[in-house]
């Protein structure tokens, strides 16, 4: 057998079904390998997209996201979208092609473990035919059990190579870590102690499968509960949810964990976005964070208690430990009558500024519209699109609008890449986390930048039928950069741009194309949501963009 035919025999009885890539001659034998063993391979039309959809895929499955790239060029095209997976700690295996160890002068030759620790991910190599297969199961194993983004530098002379066949060697289960009881002993008095705690639930506990487990000790406690903007939706209709903690904070989110005497972070780094630098922690406040991974605990924010251990088996231990309480804790009629009524940004009155659509000429409405409030347009959608939907959001200043006016069905529900910050990964993440849930409706939520930095993926979206809503916040701008230097009276001219037909580039790619300057726009929107969804929906929403928003103020303290 060949190597190159024994990496993906291996990789599809580890567990593999679905890979991402573009496929060059380096990555061709590979790939072919795994779609004879059963896996679905899914291409895409620039690295960068493939490596999206494998983290998108990944985040929403929970299964390790694999990606197939081409030597040099296809490995360098796809980082930004693998340190985004390595940097929110997404389990993806990355299957590199590379030169033969003696082809010295090769054009594709890069330093390609370098370039993988660089980004914070793992290096891996397939040493020789001998140890191929151990290699592979070692990087496999490494992305499965400790949620690392691994990439596998594959040399074209040892995959050419013959080697046995594979025989994989039986891997017990392994629990997750149970917390120190001395440790459960102290959160679970802080817990009958505090009168008004808040839990802030993260991707730790997203992954923990902790919904149920928190639930039950935030109602034996009293606490109200909250997410990081990575778990959005994970408490979803439940009567204490505040939804998400931090920058996208509701004001009554906001003022309630600011009133909190005792915050748990759960598999949550209580990060400056999540805790609003802080400022989301009352005077006085007692802080605890509980995590698997010790190195967590105490990295961005200092904590009075840290409790190493998984969410879920930390939250029945203190459950199991807690002493008999008086009262309710924060919980009462009438703050539950209060969330009821304020807990959705829907709920929170704002004045619309949407413009009319007569305008004068010179005016920047002269190109023949007004434009849409955001907030009347997310909010608009949020009527229209059917309840079982799954967004993604890419970066930039429109990126709040659907991250706090959208409501989700779970956490899976909410893709959000931000942990690098790099716009352009919306519509490809979309596209990976689309086919992981297929019951639901897609949504990619981008900015006219994002948008066009991603656009090829486009074509892949049409040409895998997926049923998707791509809207496109269209303030013809990079608009986080001129609200960021707008107000200092610098030039503004390299962040702006000409008005561009997003509709109509979505027509020419096979979707449907509709634009959108104000409410009356959006009948097309309901009609396309009405019909066989045949193909995708680009929205171009020419949207108001008079000043930035506040939680791009709050991103810009942290640069
Ligand atoms: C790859 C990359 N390049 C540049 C930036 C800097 N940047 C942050 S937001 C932004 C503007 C994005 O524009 P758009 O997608 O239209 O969203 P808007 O801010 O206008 O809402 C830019 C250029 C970045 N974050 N990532
Ligand atoms: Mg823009």
């Amino acid at each position: 057998m060949l190597v190159s035919e024994a990496v993906g025999t291996v990789l599809t009885r580890l567990g593999a079904t679905t890979v991402f890539g573009v496929v060059g001659s380096g990555n061709f034998h590979v790939t072919n390998a795994l779609i004879a063993g059963g896996a679905r391979f899914v291409a895409a039309r620039h690295e960068g997209g493939a490596a999206c959809m494998a983290d998108g895929w990944a985040r929403a499955t929970g299964e390790v996201g694999l990606l197939s790239v081409h030597q040099g060029p296809g490995l360098t095209n796809a980082m930004t979208g693998i340190t985004e997976a390595a940097k929110s700690r997404t389990p993806l295996l990355v299957l590199a092609a590379d030169v033969a160890g003696s082809a010295v002068r090769s054009n594709f030759r890069i330093d390609v473990a370098s370039l993988a620790t660089a980004v914070g991910a793992e290096a891996g190599r397939l040493h020789s035919p001998g140890s191929a297969v151990a290699d592979v199961i070692r990087a496999y194993r490494t992305a499965q059990a400790q949620r690392r983004t691994v990439v596998l530098a594959m040399p074209l002379d040892v995959q050419a190579a013959q080697c046995d066949p594979p025989v994989i060697p039986p891997s017990p289960p392994l629990r997750p870590g149970a917390p120190a009881m001395e440790s459960v002993a102290e959160l679970a008095a802080a817990l009958a102690a505090a009168r008004r705690p808040v839990f802030v639930a993260g991707r730790g506990a997203r992954v923990a499968g902790a919904r149920a487990d928190l639930e039950r000790l935030a109602g034996a406690c009293g606490a109200l509960l909250a997410t990081s903007a990575a778990a959005k939706g994970l408490f979803r209709a439940n009567p204490w949810d505040l939804d998400v903690s931090g920058g996208f904070a509701t004001p009554l989110a906001a003022e309630l964990i600011t009133a909190a005497d005792l915050i748990v972070g759960w598999g949550c780094s209580l990060n400056m976005w999540t805790m609003r630098h802080g400022r989301l922690i009352g005077p006085g406040a007692t802080v605890a964070q509980v995590d698997d991974d010790v190195s967590a605990i105490g990295a961005h924010r200092p904590v009075d208690l840290g409790v190493v251990g998984d969410v879920a088996l930390t939250c029945r231990a203190v459950l199991a430990e807690l002493p008999g309480r008086a009262g309710a804790g924060y919980r009462s009629p009438e703050l539950q009558e209060r969330i009821a009524r304020e807990g959705r940004w829907r709920d929170v009155p704002y004045t619309d500024e949407g413009t009319e659509a007569a305008a004068g000429p010179g005016s920047p409405e002269e190109e023949g519209g007004g434009r849409i409030d955001p907030r009347t347009l997310t909010i608009a959608l949020d009527d229209l699109l059917p309840a079982e939907r799954m967004v993604a959001v890419d970066s930039g200043n429109f990126m709040g609008y659907p991250s706090m006016f959208l409501s989700v069905p779970d956490a899976s529900a909410f893709c959000f890449t931000q942990a690098y910050q790099s716009i352009g990964l919306g519509l490809a993440s979309a596209i990976g986390a689309a086919l992981a849930q297929p019951g639901r409706l897609p949504v990619a939520a981008l900015g006219d930048g994002g948008a066009l930095m991603g656009v090829s993926e486009l074509e892949t979206v049409v040409r895998l039928r997926l049923p998707m809503v791509i809207v496109v916040y269209d303030d013809e701008a990079y608009g986080a950069e001129v609200h960021h230097f707008g107000p200092d009276r610098h030039p503004l001219d390299t962040v702006r741009f000409p008005p561009a037909d997003i509709a109509a580039i979505g027509r020419g790619f096979g979707c449907a194309g509709v634009t959108v300057r104000g409410p009356g726009d959006l009948a097309p929107v309901r009609e396309w949501l009405a019909g066989p969804h045949d193909r995708p929906l680009v929205i171009d929403a020419k949207v108001t963009s008079a000043t930035g928003s506040w939680w791009l103020e709050e991103a810009f303290r942290g640069h």
